[in-house]
């Protein structure tokens, strides 16, 4: 009697906790395609959570990527939990089937879900009932790094793709290098970093770094995309590669300085060839980012040995046309290494970055390059370095990068676009702040369906939560507004 009334205490105290209902809502970030919540809640036992593979899954137990997922995302779930992390959660005792998906839809579907689990009063873990189907509107949802104005240490760099998997971005663009410092160290041309870098030992990737830059971003379902950028931006390159830049004249003389890559001679060519063939096979990406952006003729109008390179080419005075002769060179260098070519919008051919004319001039590049046919990235209007007093994350979430006018075919070859972080006034010390949570905004505006994300003001309280989810997680995202999270300290 005493054993069966204590039996029922137990099965109503089940149901009550099945049956409890909030009114809260769990929000996601980036919001999914399609989701609906039921007021029932769940508990969970971190006990007795398992992650497992459908039997008809594309991905089998073993696949590395997956079981490296569910060991960190059990920790995301579970910050306070400590019973040690034995294999039998991850694998032997599946409480729940995951249905049919692709391996990438797991992943992201581990995001969601460590987003909808939430702690009571008591510090018990509960889900509510929800039903999710997702899919990223855009394919090509970048963030890039800016690595040569100051060097990046590695944490710093590691810390923000984990922050980028949270946004569900999937691609990082590495611009390495740049006028003021060269950190790659290359294996052909060493004295690249040893003379190009802020300090030949401390202030560079080794091919060791690198390798551990792409293994980390891979795990987390982010490509690497390098951006090599010349032949303007290369004042660093110089330093250890002798003869690569144009030599700047005075009169009738060389004045000391040097301008862009110089692109009359094969010197040139055969080194990009060299450096682009170790570049290509260090980074598996299929894209290589090759710049050619704001590439200033002075230097070049100023050089007689241009001059005649010039005239020989028939190009008359027309400085364009020999940046064009330069980049499809390097473009056809990059093809027979089996890469496909990004550049900046300067030039007009292949896939192109959208990076000037804020606030509307952009939609009228769209219109005009996506008219021609090409693939186009934008990312004029997210150039998150760029901060102002109050809630700036609201411009970069009301951008529609498909509002431009055009045919459906035309809005088709908008294949996505990047936040940009450039790093003249950032370093590790205040990257992260100003990269959290308004890359986030940027971050749903290329997941999430266009119409279900119309309304800024219904973003706010979703984005507040997911930056206190951000702080749970210890990225040091910023605050949108006045307020507080439950958990501040990490
Ligand atoms: N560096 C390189 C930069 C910029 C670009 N390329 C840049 C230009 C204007 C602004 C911000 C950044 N710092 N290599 C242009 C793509 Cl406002």
């Amino acid at each position: 009697m005493f054993l069966t009334e204590t039996k029922r205490f137990h099965f109503l105290l089940l149901l009550i906790i099945l049956h409890s209902e909030v009114e809260q809502a769990y929000a996601v970030w980036p919001m999914p395609q399609q989701m609906s919540q039921s007021t029932d809640r769940y508990p969970i036992n971190p006990q007795l959570l398992a992650f497992s593979y459908a039997r008809d899954s594309a991905a089998q137990s073993g696949c590395s990527v997956l079981d490296a997922a569910f060991e960190r995302y059990f920790n995301l779930i579970f910050p306070d939990f400590v019973g040690g992390t034995d294999s039998i959660r991850f694998q032997i005792y599946p409480i729940r089937q995951f249905h049919t998906h692709p391996p990438f839809l797991i992943k992201t579907g581990l995001e969601s879900f460590s987003q909808l689990v939430y702690q009571d009063d008591y510090n018990l873990y509960f889900v509510n009932k929800t039903e999710i189907e997702d899919f990223p509107r855009f394919q090509f949802r970048g963030l890039l790094l800016d690595t040569s104005r100051h060097y990046l240490p590695m944490p710093a760099i590691l810390k923000t793709l984990d922050a980028m998997a949270y946004s569900k971005f999937n691609v990082f663009h590495w611009h390495i290098v740049d006028d003021p410092s060269f950190p790659y160290q290359s294996r052909n041309y060493p004295d690249l970093s040893s003379k190009g870098a802020f300090h030949p030992m401390t202030h560079i990737y080794t091919q060791s770094d690198v390798k551990r830059v792409i293994y980390h971003a891979r795990l987390r379902g982010i490509r690497v995309v390098p951006e090599f950028d010349s032949p303007g931006h290369t004042q660093s390159w110089g330093k250890g590669q002798p003869d690569l830049l144009t030599s700047c004249y005075k009169g009738k003389v060389p004045s000391g300085t040097f301008g862009p890559v110089n692109p009359t001679l094969s010197s040139t060519y055969q080194f990009l060839n060299g450096l682009f063939k170790e570049v290509t096979s260090v980074f598996p990406d299929s894209y290589l980012h090759l710049g050619g952006d704001e590439v200033d003729f002075t230097c070049w109008r100023s050089n007689p040995n241009v001059q005649a390179f010039m005239a020989k080419m028939g190009f008359g005075s027309d400085y364009t046309k020999l940046e064009s002769y330069y980049m499809e060179n390097i473009v056809n260098i990059t093809a027979a290494l089996n890469k496909t070519s990004i550049v900046w919008q300067d030039v007009f051919d292949y896939l192109l970055e959208i990076w000037k004319g804020v606030p509307a001039d952009y939609r009228a590049e769209l219109g005009r390059i996506t008219l021609a046919g090409y693939r186009v990235l934008l990312s004029a209007p997210w150039y998150i370095n760029h901060i102002s007093y109050g809630q700036d994350w609201r411009n970069a979430y009301t951008v529609q990068p498909q509002n431009f006018s055009g045919t459906e075919q035309q809005k088709k070859l908008v294949i996505g676009g990047e936040v940009c972080m450039w790093g003249e006034y950032v370093d590790a010390t205040n990257l992260t702040p100003r990269l959290w949570p308004r890359a986030s905004a940027a971050a749903e505006r290329l997941w999430s369906d266009e119409e279900k994300t119309s309304s800024v003001d219904k973003a706010f309280p979703r984005l507040e939560d997911f930056r206190c989810t951000l702080i749970r997680r210890g990225i040091q995202a910023e605050p949108l507004f006045v307020g507080h999270c439950k958990h501040e300290y990490s």
